[in-house]
């Protein structure tokens, strides 16, 4: 059903957004809970945003609004949606709002960007006058219709529109300039009387684009209404159309006015208030000048601000004597529910966590690995592998260890494009496919054959030493109980004819610096029997990372048990996935900046066996 024209909100009424301002939509979604009715807003436009909808909450339930990036398009896909709240900045406010003046769905529009320069302020009053538009604004908070729609953030916080009884409608008509008075009178009406039916605050600029007399004119003809409340300011002459409408008997309801700025009569000069049009120019825009003329044409005016309430309590318990204002039955009040983040922040709440992490913490001003602040890792000249140290292992290693895992970093970085990894590396970014999904798909092909035999190694050669296996034993129980090759034996270029030159660095060092090498001194008698086998069944880069870890890891005071835990977690074959990246990426970049084309494997490369299926 059509609203009369003197109604811009009801409880159907249907909002779009302009701008995405979280707290002021969220605000306006718990009114609209704490009044019991639908979401009010149902579009937001937000040029600049890519995202599609944004999550708010109404009650304790999960919305979503779908965001726009122009309010024609919001307005076509909800043509229901008959306002506007306009929350661009004072750059954009302009250009929004006269879009939304020739959008034929929208009707009421409210402003609340300040400094809007005053030849725009005019044009779009006057341009929305013509197409019988409603401005509300600019430099204002908006208004409410208690109970039924609320605009952004006037009334303030849900505490105080309870509290001013803006959750239900009353028997007063308000129209002020100031949001910060608005929300003051309508405590004070809440006070002295049954709270306001609608309240609207202009807004504080010299040309608003809807005046006092424009929302006068709603309630006098809005029958709920039973009296009005109008504070005006001084500066301007907006309260004079006002003080015609009275005379011409326009307006019949009970008027209570007052002008604020009386003050000023003490300056010697001419001041400028707080708002923008709130400045006398001449005699007549001084706020006694409007008081008395407001007085002599019939208005209710107090002789200051102090007895606003008496005089409101006045007409009020008037009004109901004589039976044209009931009682109100007051309606129940739901809870907004808290934010969750609000509450956590006072300590009123207290939730299990689903994840732990231990390794490192980003809350404070600075993140840290492992407790130490990262200006203090680059100050203290930390390697990769003190970081490591951190991160992997939560232990600042002694130089021994960090210089052996950097070692390991290095040595395993690259081994060549015909590995398989640095292959498929190749062959995917030749696909053209971008950085990440070539390097994943290089450290995917990294497995227990390749580069992943550093883990199992370590479990095996391990295993075998603990059991009190000798070398020979180990071979065979590999080949008969396990049967599989033994994981760090083996290679496919790489003998006794032709070593590993790694395999020698990482020895090397191990013997010189490891305070002890009982695994490695196991694998290289292991490895005296593979190659008596055959001269590749040599002691492995991978085998030897992997015995020499355990060796490590023992010298460092872990128990069997926790380097069991971290083999088994595959924290040892993570060296050659952290070190190997930097080939890949190597590989990778290698290719695109050859820019080499889609390879595709030579078919005499392929022995083709292809059989068609008998009896087809
Ligand atoms: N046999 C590595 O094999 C390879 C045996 C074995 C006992 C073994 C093989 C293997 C264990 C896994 C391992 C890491 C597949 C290697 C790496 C990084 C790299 C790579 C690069 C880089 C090579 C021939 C004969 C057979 C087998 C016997 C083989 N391995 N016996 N224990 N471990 N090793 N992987 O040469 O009697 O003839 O039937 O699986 O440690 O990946 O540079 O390329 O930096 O990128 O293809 O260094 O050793 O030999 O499998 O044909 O076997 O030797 O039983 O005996 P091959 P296969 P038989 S390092």
């Amino acid at each position: 059903m059509a609203k009369p024209d003197y109604i811009l909100f009801d409880r159907d009424t249907k909002a779009i957004f302009w701008n995405l301002n979280r707290n002021a939509i969220q605000r306006m979604l718990d009114y609209d809970f704490l009044v019991g009715r639908s979401p009010s807003i149902t579009a937001i436009v937000a040029p600049t945003q890519n995202r599609k909808f944004e999550k708010f909450f109404h009650g304790t339930k999960e919305i979503m609004i779908p965001i726009y990036k122009s309010t024609t398009e919001a307005a076509q896909a909800h043509p229901e949606a008959d306002v506007l709240v306009n929350f661009a900045s004072f750059r954009t406010a302009y250009n929004v709002t006269i879009e939304a003046i020739n959008i034929p769905t929208i009707r009421t529009i409210a402003i609340t960007a300040e400094g809007i320069p005053e030849r725009f302020a005019r044009d779009m009053a006057l341009k929305a006058r013509k197409a019988g538009k409603v401005i509300i604004g600019p430099a204002t908070v908006g208004g409410i219709a208690a109970g039924a729609f609320r605009i952004g953030n006037a009334g303030g916080t849900i505490e105080n529109i309870v509290k001013s009884k803006l959750h239900r409608p009353g028997s007063v008509g308000l129209v002020t300039r100031s949001g910060g008075l608005f929300n003051e009178l309508s405590n004070v009406i809440a006070r002295n009387a049954d709270g306001i039916v609608e309240g609207i605050a202009i807004g504080g600029d010299r040309f608003p684009g809807s005046d006092f007399l424009d929302h006068l004119i709603r309630f006098q003809k809005n029958p709920q209404v039973k009296f009005m409340i109008m504070l005006g300011e001084l500066g301007g002459d907006l309260e004079y159309r006002v003080v015609e409408a009275l005379k011409d008997g326009i307006i019949t309801k009970p008027l209570i006015a007052w002008c604020i700025g009386t003050i000023s009569k003490h300056f010697a000069g001419e001041v400028q208030f707080g708002h923008a049009g709130a400045k006398a120019g001449a005699d007549m825009e001084t706020a006694d000048a409007k008081n008395a003329a407001l007085r002599a044409a019939g208005a209710l005016v107090p002789n200051s601000f102090d007895e606003f309430p008496e005089l409101i309590k006045g007409v009020y318990e008037d009004l109901k004597a004589k039976g044209l204002i009931g009682e109100i039955e007051e309606p129940e009040i739901p809870e907004i529910p808290e934010d969750y983040a609000k509450l956590v922040k006072a300590g009123k709440v207290r939730k299990p966590t689903n994840f732990i992490c231990t390794i490192s913490d980003d809350r404070g001003e600075e993140a840290t690995y492992c407790g130490v602040p990262i200006s203090e890792v680059v100050e203290r000249d930390f390697s990769i592998a003190d970081v490591i140290g951190l991160l992997w292992f939560k232990k600042k290693f002694p130089q021994w260890a960090s210089k052996f895992i950097d070692m390991v970093i290095k040595v395993v970085a690259d081994h060549g494009p015909c590995v398989s990894g640095a292959h498929n590396a190749k062959v995917t970014a030749r696909a053209g496919k971008d950085l990440m999904s070539a390097l994943a798909t290089g450290i995917l092909t990294i497995g227990p054959r390749f580069g992943g035999a550093i883990d199992g190694a370590a479990k095996y050669f391990k295993f075998a030493k603990e059991q009190g296996m000798d070398p020979f034993e180990f071979v065979d129980y590999m080949k008969n109980v396990e049967k599989i090759p033994i994981p760090g034996i083996g290679h496919r270029i790489k003998s006794t004819k032709n070593p590993d030159k790694r395999v020698e660095l990482l020895k090397n060092f191990a013997k010189e610096n490891f305070p002890s090498t009982e695994l490695l001194d196991y694998a290289l008698e292991v490895e005296k029997v593979t190659t008596s086998k055959k001269e590749n069944l040599i002691l492995n880069v991978d085998g030897t990372i992997g015995v020499l870890l355990v060796d490590m890891f023992r010298n460092l005071g872990y128990s069997d048990s926790e380097i069991d835990e971290l083999i088994n977690a595959g924290a040892f074959n993570a060296f050659f996935v952290l070190g190997r990246s930097i080939g890949f990426i190597g590989h990778i970049l290698d290719e695109k900046r050859l820019a080499m084309p889609l390879y595709r494997h030579p078919m005499d490369d392929v022995l083709y066996d292809v059989k068609r299926p008998e009896g087809l």
